[in-house]
């Protein structure tokens, strides 16, 4: 976020009451929502278990809310329940059986629509050809796809039989891949031949094959939907075409019931140091808070159409487009390609022509249709909206009024939802039919959410101060270790203050006790919503041979909310202008091999030396501080201060 942002929403004092008419019919309503803050705060494991006991289809009811030994929690235990049954076979005998699940558009403009009788029976087929591959409970399952219906397919068919899934983002490279796919140790990759992105085929399944060529020993097979119809290479005895997997397999499966805590899935996530950190969910809280939060935030209809415009690949699609909406028996929309393709007014077209009622998405997309021009707006009726919503990054109030003007045609609430991949669901948000919104802020914490800002020491800071954001309670969703690695999960979340979760986060509360999120306070970048570690990308630059050391910043950009410059020493000082120019081309391009494009640095510099404390720690915030272009503050523990002051020089 810039300077001149920060400021904008410290000075920003406007407030919108929730229009009278969507108020007036909320699922929450003010007495409601009271009534539920009281009842949190008077008993919280009373809270949690009514809900618990009301939201989910138990086969064996629980015991015990919650066994809470900090770090680590347990919710729900004693009770056994299949996350596939909440969302399909609950379904199925109600109103909602022809009911549509899944509406899909892919980016070519062809369309499917799946009933939930019809996603079930999809689902069962997939969870029989599982088996029959050999894959049972507790089994890691890496799914790489575009977003088409298969892929919402594959998390259910692993949820029923208790496979444990790790989706993997489809802009990924192959070295990400096989960084994830070892880590966690999976026996199956679900992939396809290819995803339409901007007209282009991208090759998916040649990515598995480089990812996989290169280790990922624990790979027994890889399953391929045939999406784009692109040439790929093909192992006899490892590769098997997804529409074989499926086809004889009945569209029975008797679900089996798992304990609250198994685990449901795995998602890598950036942070601090080095590797991506597999981010683990237990199913109970987990379907508790996303159908919950879905329910209540979306203020969801039986007849709504629900647009979540992310990319399943994300945290954001697993909560919001597949677990939480099917669970609610919602309609859900789901989309393959670019939102500027084949015209910058894409998202409006499909909005216009499904009667999207209920519209999710990220800072990064409206920002770049604010810079494609309203023209394109203009084209559409976008009546049918009733509510809109926001994640992923701080929104700009700039950003924030012309979703609210010019797509909310200012009759729509906007809900400004703050969570993370560890939080399993929306932690700080507006209630749409009760909460005056401000542009910028998430606004209050939900029923049942102990969230803070506070100083160094863990002791709360006062209104308007900047602090960190920490969360004092356990709640259903959360986190409940990093894969195979205990020790980052304790050090990385419940390090800092005993017993309570560090979110990574800057934040304040105002006078109202609304929270107003700052950005990552540690050494990730969010780039369009996307969450990236400055060592992920700085180890990728180290690893080409002509480069002996790097630091990542961020500077902040208008469109993306951050974007990547890199500072790099070579090996024989700095390179003369020709080899400079081919340098940065060839490192992008291996940052983008290792890593992915969205990684990919918006500005390469090259400097004899690297700003450092003299106990060798790099500097970043001086570095940020000169890729932006802003004054540092202070540089006292700086090493060698000639370093500083020659990388001002170039800046000049
Ligand atoms: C859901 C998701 C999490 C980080 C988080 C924060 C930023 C997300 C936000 C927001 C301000 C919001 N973030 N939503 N910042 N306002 N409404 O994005 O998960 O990819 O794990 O990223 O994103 O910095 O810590 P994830």
């Amino acid at each position: 976020m810039s300077t001149s942002e920060i400021e904008s929403v410290l000075k920003e004092d406007r407030t919108f009451e929730p229009p009278a008419e969507f108020a007036g019919q909320a699922n929450v309503d003010a007495d409601r929502l009271e009534a539920l803050y009281a009842e949190a705060k008077a008993d919280p494991e009373g809270f949690w278990a009514r809900l618990a006991k009301e939201e989910l289809v138990w086969e064996k009811p629980f015991e015990k809310t919650l066994s809470w030994e900090p770090p680590f929690a347990r919710w729900f235990e004693g009770g056994e329940l299949n996350m596939s049954v909440q969302c399909l076979d609950r379904h199925l005998t109600t109103s909602r059986k022809n009911k549509a699940a899944i509406i899909w558009e892919g980016e070519p403009g062809d369309k499917r629509t799946l009933t939930y009788q019809q996603l079930h029976a999809e689902v069962c087929r997939f969870a029989n050809g599982l088996k029959r591959l050999g894959i049972g409970k507790g089994d890691r399952v890496a799914i790489y796809m575009p977003m088409v219906p298969e892929l919402a397919i594959a998390l259910l068919g692993c949820a029923r039989i208790g496979a444990v899934h790790s989706v993997i983002f489809g802009g990924f490279s192959a070295a990400a891949i096989r960084d994830r796919v070892e880590d966690a140790e999976a026996k199956l990759v679900i992939t396809a031949d290819g995803g339409y992105r901007r007209g282009k085929v991208l090759p998916l399944k040649e990515q598995v094959d480089a990812a996989l060529a290169e280790g990922c020993p624990t790979v027994e097979d890889v399953v391929v939907y045939k999406r784009c119809g692109n040439e790929v290479s093909w192992f006899e005895n490892r590769d098997r075409w997804w529409h074989d997997v499926v086809n004889d397999e009945s569209t029975h499966h008797e679900a089996e019931a798992f304990g609250a805590e198994h685990p449901l899935f795995i998602l890598y996530t950036s942070g601090t140091t080095g590797t991506p950190k597999g981010v683990v969910h237990a199913t109970a809280g987990y379907a508790l808070w996303t159908k919950l939060t879905t329910r209540w935030i979306f203020d969801l209809k039986e007849e709504d159409t629900y647009w979540c415009t992310a990319d399943i690949g994300w945290i954001t699609g697993h909560s919001y487009i597949v677990y939480g909406p099917l669970q609610n028996g919602a309609t859900s929309l789901m989309y393959e390609g670019a939102p500027n393709w084949p015209q910058p007014d894409r998202f409006w077209d499909i909005i216009e022509r499904h009667a999207v009622n209920i519209f999710y998405t990220a800072p990064t997309a409206i920002r770049a249709f604010m810079k494609w021009g309203e023209q394109w707006v203009d084209r559409h009726d976008l009546s049918s909206l009733r509510l809109l919503g926001t994640v992923g990054e701080p929104i700009n109030p700039e950003a924030w009024m012309w979703y609210h003007r010019k797509i909310g045609g200012e009759r729509c609430p906007i809900v400004d939802t703050w969570w993370q991949t560890e939080t399993g669901g929306i932690l700080i948000s507006p209630m749409p039919g009760v909460t005056p919104t401000k542009p910028g802020s998430g606004t209050r914490p939900l029923p049942g959410i102990d969230v803070a800002v506070v100083d160094k020491d863990g002791n709360d800071v006062g209104d308007n101060e900047g602090g960190f954001l920490v969360i004092k309670k356990p709640w259903p969703s959360m986190l409940r270790t990093v894969y195979k690695n205990e020790a980052r999960f304790k050090a990385g979340y419940f390090g800092r203050f005993e017993g309570i979760y560090f979110a990574g986060d800057g934040a304040r509360k105002d006078e109202d006790g609304y929270f107003w999120i700052m950005g990552r306070i540690d050494d990730v970048i969010n780039v369009s919503g996307h969450r990236l570690g400055t060592m992920e990308i700085e180890s990728a630059l180290v690893s080409h041979p002509q480069v002996t050391e790097a630091a990542v910043v961020p500077r902040p950009d208008d469109i993306k909310g951050q974007a990547i410059v890199a500072f790099v020493t070579l090996e024989g000082g700095e390179p003369s202008d020709t080899l400079a120019h081919q340098l940065r081309t060839e490192l992008s391009e291996h940052v983008v091999q290792e890593i992915g494009a969205l990684a990919r640095p918006a500005e390469i510099r090259f400097t004899d030396g690297l700003p450092k404390t003299r106990s060798g720690k790099i500097m970043r915030r001086l570095l940020a501080d000169i890729a932006a272009g802003r004054q540092s503050g202070d540089t006292s523990t700086l090493e060698d201060a000639s370093v500083l002051d020659k990388l001002r020089k170039d800046n000049e």
